[in-house]
């Protein structure tokens, strides 16, 4: 019997918190990181890992999968923490996060089975999305590219470079989600460099564009469902979302975009998340 849309909203939801709850664990593993834009990401990615994309984690380089790139590479401890529920990789690596000689570190590293790219330096990913994209309809092979971006990202100009670029090329297979928690490193988006009207400045670029409520599981099903929402341009996700979310003394904050994670810390985020 397939599973109801409640049923499946449900096991997405408790993904996710798992994901949450697995972000601090790595946090707490390697004495900090960036929690902020690890948690904002946490529904988007459970949905991808967990619904959308056409993976095998048992066959990491399978020819016909799905591609997903970290642009913004400083979340990777829910990128490590995703690949491992979903069992690209073994657990016991969450509680080796930024320790001396793990793979699994700070930044994505292609030593990871199920990491496509080295991301970190942000302002890359949306290119090498591109080149994925670009690379199938070359091999004429019908897998997916998703990138995810944040919106502190966005500041770097290649990724418009990159944007007008994959709407030149028609590139259809080709799918922009923008983590927009309205906070970079150092403050509020609005008093970095504002973005928006957003939605507006992709479309521009010649891009179909979605807003949604990045965690709205729900919502996010749909929209990702409904891929490619345009015939011959790519797709612009800009999903609305709260940094830190999930923790309260970690929400809307630049503060907890990177920070130290002890026990004492981890204990209190733990009691927010719940442990189911
Ligand atoms: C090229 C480059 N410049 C600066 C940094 C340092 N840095 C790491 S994260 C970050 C802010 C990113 O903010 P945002 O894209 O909004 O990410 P999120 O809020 O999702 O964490 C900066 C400036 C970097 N990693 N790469
Ligand atoms: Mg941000």
């Amino acid at each position: 019997m397939s599973e109801t849309k409640e049923a499946r909203r449900i096991r997405l939801e408790t993904e996710a918190r798992k994901l949450r709850r697995n972000v601090w664990r790595a946090l707490r593993a390697g004495g900090g990181g960036h929690a902020g834009g690890s948690s904002s990401a946490a529904d988007i990615l459970a949905v991808l890992y967990f619904h959308r994309m056409r993976l095998r984690p048992t066959e990491p380089e399978w020819p016909d999968r799905d591609r997903f790139v970290l642009s913004k590479g400083h979340a990777n401890a829910a990128l490590g923490a995703v690949l491992a529920q979903a069992g690209f990789i073994d657990d016991a690596l969450i509680d080796r996060f930024y320790q001396f000689e793990s793979p699994f570190g700070m930044h994505p590293d292609i030593k990871v089975p199920g990491v496509e790219m080295c991301t970190g330096a942000l302002g890359h990913g949306l290119a090498i999305a591109m080149g994925m994209a670009m690379g199938a309809r070359i091999q004429k092979k019908g897998f997916h590219t998703f990138v995810m971006l944040g919106d502190a990202e966005l500041h770097e100009g290649s990724n418009w470079e990159a944007a007008m670029a994959a709407a030149h090329y028609k590139l259809d297979n080709l799918t922009a989600i923008v983590d927009y928690n309205k906070i970079g490193q150092s403050g509020p988006i609005s008093e970095l460099i504002e973005l928006d009207p957003l939605a507006d400045k992709w479309r521009a670029f010649g891009w179909e564009v979605r807003e949604i409520d990045g965690h709205d599981i729900g919502e996010v099903v749909d929209t990702l469902d409904a891929l490619p929402v345009g015939k011959d341009r790519p797709s612009a996700i800009v999903a609305h979302t709260v940094k830190g979310k999930g923790v309260s003394f970690a929400e809307n904050t630049y503060r907890w975009h990177s920070n130290n994670v002890d026990d004492d810390v981890h204990a209190k985020a733990i009691s927010e998340l719940g442990d189911t």
